[in-house]
């Protein structure tokens, strides 16, 4: 009688056992996805970059000096646009932050110099994005080859 009480007993724990086991391993793993290449824009006098699923798209984009790129924000939460800490010299005022770049809003901001020039959300860090600024080529003489590399030297510092 005791003897099978007790194994009554230990059929629970073990019941009880698995089903805190099975609670506990809901961890899942964090993607990492490779950088996407960028959207070639040159030839517009204006580009949209859309904040979206805390994600800037496109992440890279490349664009044409005096071209007005605009930031929208399509998610429901506020966030910001800022220079990355190591970014180059905009050639202006760069950035707006989330007071004025809630759900809906647009931030626009001209690229008056060439350049490759990285910005970031500064709330959601790994929110970030690229925009490369090269001289506009004539239509004759634009035959599609590659772009100079030589933008991204940063400027000494002085
Ligand atoms: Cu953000």
């Amino acid at each position: 009688m005791t003897a099978t009480r007790t194994r009554g007993l230990l059929v629970l724990a073990l019941a009880m056992g698995a089903l805190l086991g099975v609670t506990a391993c809901s961890s899942s793993k964090a993607k990492v996805t490779p950088p996407a290449a960028p959207t070639d824009a040159r030839g517009r006098a204006a580009f949209t970059i859309d904040a979206r699923g805390n994600q800037f798209t496109p992440a890279a984009a490349i664009v044409d000096v005096g071209t007005t790129v605009t930031w929208r924000n399509d998610d429901a939460v506020a966030h910001d646009v800022e220079k990355s800490a190591d970014a180059l010299d905009f050639g202006g005022t760069f950035g707006v932050d989330a007071g004025k770049f809630g759900p809906g809003q647009t931030y626009s901001f001209t690229f008056e110099k060439a350049g490759t020039f990285f910005y970031t959300c500064t709330i959601h860090t790994l929110m970030s994005g690229k925009v490369e600024v090269v001289a506009p080529t004539s239509p004759t003489t634009n035959t599609g080859g590659p772009i100079s590399p030589g933008a991204e030297t940063p400027s000494p510092t002085g």
